[in-house]
């Protein structure tokens, strides 16, 4: 049964100089910029690609496009703090100057934080929380809306047989319980604080499809909820599907997502995603007042 006062939470999100109407549910274009992600044909042709390629995501209806300079897969290490500023900051400039984006910076570095939101970023993405040195502070200053994500371990080391106590919901929603307090103790206000379960970082396929399954204790924080599920591993061990051929997988997911409360959902393939999420909540909507 969907439970109504799921779909009544406050509603507004102010982003920077962006406001972002939670009212219905969104779509967030993934945007990687790091060197796998676009051609290797110097690092002008992939600015360009990258912009290109954001222009192309707002067409199809993106709300936010989320950038990010580390690759957070499972295995993947962190790069060198220069690196990653080299990378994202020329991006973030030219979708907030060129394409005036809402964009949302996927780090869990306080000094990118500050240099992101000093140039017009719009919000932060945090899959480490905000639990680095340093990152929680640089969030609190930014006044910028923060998404903290559940996370067994790093990406490093977090698939190495992930194992719960407890059952996977009531472990995210306590790990998010005291991310939350924290936040708010930094001077993060509670109204800034979007949360994601965090699906495939630290969790076996059948944590995710239960976690998917049982949103409610994240539901009942009263607080925006962000799913990322786009072409995970998840998609693929339960249909033997590689990754080039996960979107019909991922559209499921996306839809049950927001059946289940969520109001962002983080995604490579934003037109398809765009409808599957509309269709979905057309009928969310009706007969809601009977
Ligand atoms: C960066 N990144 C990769 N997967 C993600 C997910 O599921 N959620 C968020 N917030 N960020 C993610």
């Amino acid at each position: 049964m969907i439970m109504q006062d799921r779909y009544t939470m406050p509603a507004q999100l102010r982003c920077g100089r962006h406001q972002l109407d939670l009212s219905y549910p969104r779509v967030m274009g993934i945007l990687n910029v790091t060197p796998d992600s676009f051609s290797d044909g110097g690092r002008h042709n992939a600015l360009d690609e990258a912009v290109r390629h954001a222009e192309s995501m707002l067409a199809e209806g993106a709300a936010i496009i989320d950038i990010g300079g580390e690759s957070t897969r499972p295995g993947a290490s962190p790069v060198p703090l220069q690196q990653e500023l080299d990378r994202v900051l020329p991006v973030v400039e030219r979708l907030v100057n060129e394409l005036d984006a809402l964009v949302s910076l996927d780090t869990s570095r306080g000094e990118v934080m500050r240099e992101a939101s000093a140039r017009g970023a719009g919000m932060i993405n945090d899959v480490r929380s905000l639990r680095w040195p340093g990152a929680l502070e640089a969030a609190a200053m930014s006044g910028l809306p923060v998404c903290v994500m559940h996370m067994l371990g790093e990406p490093t080391d977090m698939q190495r047989a992930p194992h719960y106590e407890v059952p996977i919901e009531e472990a995210v929603a306590g790990f998010l319980e005291t991310r939350i307090a924290e936040c708010e103790a930094a001077g993060i206000r509670r109204d800034r604080l979007v949360l994601d379960p965090g699906f495939g970082f630290g969790k076996r396929v059948e944590h995710n499809l239960r976690l998917l399954n049982r949103m409610q204790p994240l539901t009942d924080f009263g607080l925006p909820i962000l799913a990322g599920m786009s072409r995970k591993s998840m998609i693929g061990k339960v249909l033997a599907r590689p990754v080039e051929e996960r979107l019909p997988g991922g559209l499921a997911l996306a839809t049950m997502a927001v059946e289940r409360g969520a109001r962002i959902v983080r995604v490579h393939d934003v037109g398809p995603t765009v409808d599957a999420v509309n269709m979905t909540w057309a009928v969310l909507q009706e007969g809601t007042d009977a």
